[in-house]
């Protein structure tokens, strides 16, 4: 009788907190393709091949670490198609003496994972989620005593709690933050690099032969596949990052250009989220760069910030206001989700870009998914419970605690300014200075109304005016709301029918 050690498919490290104190001789490690999970929203079929394949490179990993692995694929006869079920079965099989798991990255998950101690009879230890660099605790007392959550503030603790570009206690360059520098529009010649590619092996064309065959009808292009699937690959995925893109990270950060859906990002989020990599050696490898003088400081930074301050920050927003996040709707938005967001089907050049983009690469840059996709499901009224599950299904980085808090509190304000100090609305202007979509589009940016104007442009001020009981008093917003007052009730009208119009549209 030994343990029996579940990990689960977020959790591929083999620093994981679950195997500590390991005994290889005695223990066994369950891991499980269950068809609860790639179906409790329907996957994009790349974030389902990504993460099967991922899994069982792992596995094989730890296998020839030594470790006795009891691996279940989906197509293994007698799976029973959730976790709850195949703990259970290997219960059967092992006899263990007790059950210990890492603390789950859903809320959903945890809820089930306490229930297993009743169910089955047998101790079960929960060892807490180390990879993160704030524990849940520490961010709780962080909260506590806080009318107002900003992650700036957040953000320079965590730079003094790991010593991250610090000189004598004080920030590196004079000052926390160098996100005024990045923030310049594309520009010609800006020389982008391909981005990390693998090939597919024998593994992973098992696994996309499975995916196609039991998850063809899901969102999502499946060929080609080239995400890194195995720690070493993953390293190889950052290091190229470190020396081909980091150094115009900064610079380019909220740029979009036609047909170029990876920019100077990191394509990295796939692999921090399921443990490939670890986000301490992510910001090590950036500030390592910028001390070795071969990226610039708002580069670094930027990157680091991303990372040290959001990711970990978004994450202790998620499990202080879970249960019932995803259901916050400040607005009472309750438009349903266009159809567009699956076809692609739309005059909106942008739109159609963005949505094309994430269909084929199951991914798209920040500033994509929240000045386009999620900009205009605010503006639009769209439901807060259809915005997260999209935002679940499409993105090979989606978990739900770094999702819903980047949708619920970031893109649609529906908790009311807990994450954010303003919505990130913005109208066509915002998009033509920061992308060449509309040069492409048969809308016209600088028309205001009209049936040729932006929607973006229209849609922005009714939203606004719709929303001012609820907005008015947000000191960012005072402008705005000058801006709109001292328009004509003509054009105030129009704003309004040009959005009604628009919308009904919309719903056909
Ligand atoms: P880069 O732009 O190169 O950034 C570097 C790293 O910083 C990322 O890999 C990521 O780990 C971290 N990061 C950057 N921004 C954020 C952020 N806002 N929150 C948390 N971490 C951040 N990120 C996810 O990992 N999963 C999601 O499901 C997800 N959904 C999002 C939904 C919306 C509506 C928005 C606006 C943002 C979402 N993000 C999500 C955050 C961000 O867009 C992605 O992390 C990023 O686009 C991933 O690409 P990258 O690795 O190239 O990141
Ligand atoms: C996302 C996902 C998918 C598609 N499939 C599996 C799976 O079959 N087995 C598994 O262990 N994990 C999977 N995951 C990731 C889980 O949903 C993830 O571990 C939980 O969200 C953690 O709370
Ligand atoms: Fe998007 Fe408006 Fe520009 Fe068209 S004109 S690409 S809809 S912002």
């Amino acid at each position: 009788m030994g343990r029996l050690r579940v990990i689960l498919g977020d959790q591929l490290s083999q620093t994981i907190s679950c195997l500590t104190g390991c005994d290889k001789t005695r223990d066994t490690i369950l891991m499980c393709e269950v068809w609860d999970e790639a179906t409790y929203v329907a996957h994009h079929k790349k974030k389902i091949a990504f993460l099967f394949s991922a899994m069982r490179h792992f596995a094989r990993d730890l296998r020839k670490a030594g470790y006795n692995i009891d691996y279940i694929q989906l197509d293994d006869a007698e799976n029973s198609g959730s976790f709850r079920g195949e703990v259970n079965r290997a219960i059967a099989r092992h006899a263990p003496e007790q059950i210990i798991v890492t603390h789950p990255g859903e809320y959903r998950v945890l809820q089930d994972v306490k229930n297993w101690q009743e169910a089955f009879g047998l101790p079960v230890e929960i060892h807490e989620d180390d990879r993160f660099l704030c524990s849940l605790d520490e961010f709780r007392n962080w909260a506590k005593d806080r009318t107002q959550l900003r992650m700036e503030f957040f953000y320079r603790d965590m730079r003094k709690k790991y010593g991250i570009l610090l000189e004598n206690g004080k920030p590196v360059g004079g000052q926390w933050n160098f996100d005024a520098q990045n923030r310049k529009p594309p520009k010609d010649g800006m020389g982008i690099p391909t981005p990390y590619q693998s090939r597919p092996d024998d593994i992973t064309n098992d696994v996309l032969d499975l995916v196609e065959a039991r998850f063809g009808s899901h969102f999502g292009d499946l060929q080609p596949f080239h995400f890194a699937v195995t720690r070493q690959q993953a390293l190889n995925a950052l290091d190229q990052f470190i020396d081909q893109r980091l150094a115009q990270f900064g610079d380019y950060q909220d740029a979009m250009v036609q047909n170029q859906p990876w920019m100077f990002h990191a394509h990295l989020a796939f692999y921090l989220n399921c443990g490939l990599l670890l986000p301490l050696e992510c910001i090590k490898a950036a500030e390592n760069a910028y001390y070795r003088g071969d990226v610039p400081l708002n580069a670094a930074e930027g990157f680091i910030r991303q990372i040290l301050g959001w990711r970990e920050f978004v994450r202790g927003i998620y499990w202080l206001k879970m249960p019932g996040y995803g259901d916050e709707n400040y607005f009472n938005a309750t438009a349903a989700l266009p159809e567009f967001y699956w076809t692609a089907q739309t005059r909106m050049n942008c739109l159609r870009q963005c949505v094309q983009e994430t269909r084929a690469n199951a991914y798209a840059h920040h500033i994509q998914r929240l000045m386009v996709l999620g900009n205009f499901a605010l503006l639009a009224g769209i439901s807060p419970i259809a915005v997260n599950e999209w935002f679940l299904i499409v993105y090979a980085d989606a978990y739900e605690w770094v999702e819903m808090p980047n949708v619920t509190g970031m893109v649609l304000f529906a908790d009311g300014g807990y994450l954010a100090s303003k919505p990130y609305a913005a109208g066509g202007g915002y998009i033509n200075k920061m992308s060449d979509y509309c040069e492409n589009c048969s809308f016209k940016v600088s028309k205001k109304n009209g049936p040729q104007a932006c929607p973006f442009n229209y849609l922005y001020w009714d939203f606004l005016a719709r929303n001012r009981a609820k907005l008015a008093n947000n000191h960012r917003l005072g402008m705005m709301y000058k801006t709109y007052d001292r328009m004509g009730e003509d054009k105030k009208q129009a704003i309004a029918d040009d959005s009604a119009r628009f919308l009904k549209c919309l719903y056909p």
